[in-house]
């Protein structure tokens, strides 16, 4: 077989998530001898500041441009007891993991309750078989259902059960999870797999053919393959083998790409592939999920004869998306680093930045740790996130005798951060979300233990792809008669809308739903509803074809979905001409130029997107 471009091309799709440290705001709080808080007011408005609050012993103030360092440099008075950062307080996270020890404990990843997947039950006796392509799926690891599943060695990658990295026993973790108690719970709990490993840590082996691994999980008698990868570059040998796979009933998924740009990612790009981009906890994309446009544009000719066609298919760009930042699943046996933290005996959220140990003291609120402070002495450091990095922060709490750091972040939700390539720090320090600020300064003792792990955190739309084929084998559970079309035109469906209104570049249709989509399939059968899902621009799909014939330009467009006994056809916004809603009409002009269509409802502006032609 032809070797494919993927040989060189396949990037598991993982992301590390990173963050920088930076001011949240320029507004400060200025604590103040209560009988001097005039002279601090006109100090502080005299020197640019603009007056937010006029509070009991403080005031808050903006100070345009200004950091906290230079704040503290013009106010320096001695009727000021402390400057620091007017906190934002946002709204909680929508959804978050549960917290506790997986160890012991079986917790909910968030995107599980996001997508709705803990609404469904899933019928283990459906035969549902995912096919995983990716790094393999480690032995070692007890949070599966060993017995249903099954892989493939590869004399390149070695053993399918023996990692090659961590990320496809992660992917794994998200399908299919058992529901036992500990660990994490997958999307489809349980579910047959079929693993077939194609790269490693140590490179790509001799084959990452993905056509010759599409054939592996047809055999394997699969139902659904999941790819947590991707590259540039179409390829007909594999875009053959997934239409192949489709065609025959099965569902193909995979992830669009974590380079935060438009660029179209393979296999996700081929129209018989899902392809999938990443949310986080909030409902927010991913700012790392690739979003190529939904148009594509053909040439045909030379020439004078030359036409470009543009054409809007909403198969080669992102379809739905899921939860994929910071995504809890299943490790290799202690590869993962995971934290646990506990304020006076309440465990809350924590995630490792470095260091592994345990320890158990009283808290000292540090600010933001900018220098030593005695008062660290053998305590742990409650520290804000802001103005100095995290390595900093840690290495004065060590300095100052402190046993351990906890760093709560200054933006909503969860601050998953590390300490940096050049670490100099060994007490153990975690970060810990905004909401959790308040507790822990009130809290008298923590504890802290970072260690190895089974369970740990990814990003990535490789975290967002197992999700989606994991919601898609427990809901086709319940609907074993379906197609596998027929369940990727469900999700799409009745995925939940989100970022710009209607389909959008981002989201496609948006976070999917499992319930919904189950729900949607119970009502309406597999082939769906007989009024199609509201989908922004109408129902009406349209595509127009440009040629030369006798002297002149020529257009065929044509149609359907219109609810009108006749439609318009409009150019370049223009109403062109109504006519019978049979599907097509031909135009016919002489002049160049490009040449934008779209069919509409007669009279109404529920239309098809826009195709455009050139001549
Ligand atoms: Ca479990
Ligand atoms: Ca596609
Ligand atoms: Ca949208």
């Amino acid at each position: 077989m032809k070797a494919s471009k993927f040989t060189t091309s396949i990037i598991a799709l993982a992301v590390t998530a990173a963050f920088s440290a930076h001011a949240a705001d320029d507004r400060y709080i200025i604590k103040v001898d209560e009988s001097k808080k005039g002279l601090v007011k006109a100090l502080a408005k005299k020197l640019g500041g603009e007056l937010k609050v006029d509070g009991k012993g403080f005031i808050a103030a903006s100070f345009a441009g200004k950091d906290l360092s230079q704040v503290k440099g013009l106010l320096n008075n001695p009727h000021i007891q402390m400057i620091e950062e007017d906190q934002r307080r946002l709204p909680l996270s929508v959804y978050s993991d549960t917290a506790g020890n997986p160890a012991t404990t079986q917790l909910t990843p968030y995107a599980v309750v996001q997508s709705q997947a803990d609404q469904v039950n899933f019928n283990a006796g459906a035969g549902m078989k995912v096919c995983i392509i990716d790094s393999g799926l480690d032995r070692s690891n007890q949070d599966f259902i060993w017995n249903n599943i099954t892989g493939t060695n590869d004399s390149g990658t070695g053993n399918w059960d023996e990692n090659g990295g961590p990320h496809g026993t992660h992917v794994a973790g998200t399908i299919g999870a058992a529901d036992n108690g500990f660990g994490v719970v997958g999307m489809a709990p349980g579910v047959d797999m079929h693993i077939v490993k194609v790269f490693n840590e140590a490179g790509w082996g001799y084959s990452s053919d993905l056509a010759y691994a599409a054939n592996i999980c047809s055999g394997a008698g699969a139902n659904i393959i999941s790819m947590s990868l991707g590259g540039g570059g179409a390829n007909s040998t594999e875009e053959n083998a997934f239409k192949a796979f489709t065609d025959s009933g099965g569902l193909v998924v995979a992830a669009a790409g974590n380079d935060g740009n438009n660029v179209r990612s393979f296999p996700a790009g081929y129209s018989s592939v899902m392809m999938v981009g990443a949310n986080d906890n909030n409902n927010a994309i991913a700012d790392f999920s690739q979003f190529p446009s939904c148009t594509s544009t053909t040439t045909t000719g030379k020439g004078k004869n030359r036409t470009t066609t543009t054409t809007t298919d909403e198969t080669v760009c992102v379809e739905v998306t899921a939860g994929g930042v910071d995504t809890l699943s299943t490790y290799p046996a202690g590869m993962a680093t995971s934290a646990s933290m506990s304020a006076d005996g309440v465990a809350y959220a924590s995630s490792a930045m470095e260091n592994s140990g345990s320890v158990t003291a009283n808290t000292f609120y540090m600010g933001t740790a900018e220098s030593t402070n005695s008062g660290a002495n053998g305590n742990v450091c409650l520290i804000d996130r802001g103005v100095i990095s995290f390595h900093d922060k840690v290495q004065n709490c060590q300095n100052s005798g402190g046993v351990g750091a906890v760093i709560i972040n200054n933006e909503a939700g969860m601050l998953s951060a590390t300490l940096g390539d050049t670490n100099a720090t060994t007490i153990p320090a975690v970060g810990v979300a905004l909401e959790d600020r308040a507790a822990l300064l009130a809290s008298n003792t923590v504890d802290i233990a970072i260690g190895a792990s089974d369970y740990g955190f990814m990003s990535g739309t490789s975290m967002a792809t197992p999700a989606v084929s994991g919601m898609a084998a427990l809901v086709w559970s319940n609907h074993n008669g379906c197609t596998g079309t027929e369940i990727r035109d469900a999700l799409k469906a009745t995925a939940e809308d989100n970022g710009a209104a209607g389909h959008d570049d981002y989201f496609g249709h948006g976070i999917v739903k499992a319930k919904a989509a189950n729900d949607y399939l119970t009502a309406n059968g597999c082939g769906g509803g007989v009024t199609p899902p509201p989908v922004e621009g109408g129902d009406i799909t349209a595509d127009a074809s440009g040629y030369k014939a006798k002297g002149k330009n020529k257009v065929d467009v044509t149609w359907s979905g219109a609810a009108t006994s006749s439609v318009d056809i409009i150019r370049n916004g223009s109403l062109r001409t109504t006519t019978a809603n049979d599907g097509a009409y031909t135009d016919s002009f002489r002049t160049s130029g490009s040449f934008t269509y779209k069919v509409c409802d007669q009279g109404t502006s529920n239309c098809s997107a826009d195709i455009t032609v050139n001549f």
